[in-house]
């Protein structure tokens, strides 16, 4: 499910960014995006992700240091006692040796606070380096978290292009791109490791922050806020598209529903579903669960856990609790026909 991006131009100019860069593209020699979806040693995220990650390896590094050294230390204290044999038997140890060793505590605290204090001023600089984007954000998409998915409201100055999706972002690559986050319940976060960092989701205030893909490609997400149960399975993705497809998918999401062979699908859809579902340009309008419009574009379905084909939304639908136990989506008891009709309803909603 990836197209896999070529990271190339991405890689830093300056020297020292080009050092840290060295360690990922050894570790991942050709590694598509997609084998390691997670990862937040590698960026797409432009300037910011070139920052974050230089950032990362830094401390990383840094910690593989102290833990070696430290080891190192403690093997050779344990040799070196070993070696010296008292000169007059166990009982004639003096109290007190000569020589306290303190010498090492001295220079163990002066080359940690220098060590520290690094990497807290360089904090700080990524911190206010990221903190806004060069250019102004070229749209800026509202994302609610809900137990255990995500909310999607694409902004516009034209109030006829607003509209709302779920657990897919679509973006533009090399643009800036706002996000204004929130949660109708407890707190989230929402995290895209490959393009920058996270924002927390909080209820009633509203938080912003902004990411911007550097290379098209499919962008694993998730939250990443202990939020109950189903907290694992609350993923999502990011798809950052060239600029003429991202407007092309826009356009295409305000298209109308698609009334797949008669009203009898729709009206069934709204029956069963209406009361918690979405999809725009018919009856159904419920809130209490993702909105399911143009639902058979999305690469997953039940917030990136499983992959939207026709077997895993029959499953999805006919039993939701197996698949993500605790979910707010009930098993409904459908009939075979009824599945079978909303089905195939929901099938045509590319
Ligand atoms: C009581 C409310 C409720 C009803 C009724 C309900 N659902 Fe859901 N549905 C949800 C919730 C909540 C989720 C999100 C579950 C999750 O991922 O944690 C969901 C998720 C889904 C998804 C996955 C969407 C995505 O983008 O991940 C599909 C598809 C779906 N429902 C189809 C249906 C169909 C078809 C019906 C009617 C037969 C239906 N639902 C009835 C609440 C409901
Ligand atoms: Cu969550």
């Amino acid at each position: 499910m990836a197209r896999s991006p070529t990271a190339r131009s991405e890689f830093p100019r300056a020297a020292g960014r080009r050092v840290a860069s060295l360690a990922p593209a050894l570790l991942f020699p050709a590694a598509a995006r997609a084998d390691v979806p997670m990862t937040y040693l590698r960026t797409f995220g432009g300037f910011k992700g070139q920052q974050i990650t230089t950032l990362t390896w830094a401390l990383l590094i840094q910690a593989i240091v102290v833990v070696v050294i430290v080891s190192l230390l403690v093997l050779v204290g344990i040799i070196l006692r070993r070696s010296r044999q008292p000169a007059t038997g166990p009982d004639r140890q003096p109290v007190e040796e000569t020589g306290s060793g303190l010498s090492w505590i001295y220079i163990g605290v002066g080359v940690s606070t220098v060590a520290l204090i690094g990497s807290m001023v360089w904090n700080g600089y990524t911190m206010a380096a990221i903190d806004r984007p060069q250019r102004d954000p070229a749209l800026t998409i509202e994302v609610r978290g809900h137990q255990w998915w995500w909310e999607v409201r694409y902004m516009s100055q034209d109030s006829s292009r607003i509209f709302e999706t779920a657990n897919e972002i679509h973006i533009p690559v090399g643009q800036p791109v706002e996000f204004r986050v929130s949660t109708v319940d407890v707190i989230h976060s929402f995290w895209i490791p490959a393009l920058g960092d996270k924002i927390d989701l909080i209820p009633n205030q509203i938080n912003s922050n902004w990411l911007e893909a550097s290379s098209p490609g499919i962008y694993r997400g998730q939250c990443s806020e202990y939020c109950g149960q189903q907290h694992a399975h609350m993923g999502l993705v990011v798809v950052a598209d060239q600029p003429a497809d991202f407007q092309a998918w826009w356009d295409r999401q305000l298209q109308p529903a698609a009334a797949a062979q008669g009203p009898e699908g729709e009206n069934l859809f709204v029956l069963r579903c209406g009361a918690c579902h979405a999809i725009r340009g018919t009856r159904a309008g419920g809130r209490l669960g993702p909105n399911l419009s143009h639902l058979m574009g999305r690469q997953s379905i039940a917030a990136g856990t499983l992959p939207n084909n026709v077997a895993y939304l029959s499953g999805w639908i006919a039993n939701p609790q197996t698949v993500k136990p605790g979910n707010l989506m009930p098993n409904l008891d459908l009939s075979g026909p009824e599945l079978a009709g909303i089905r195939t309803y929901l099938e045509a909603q590319k």
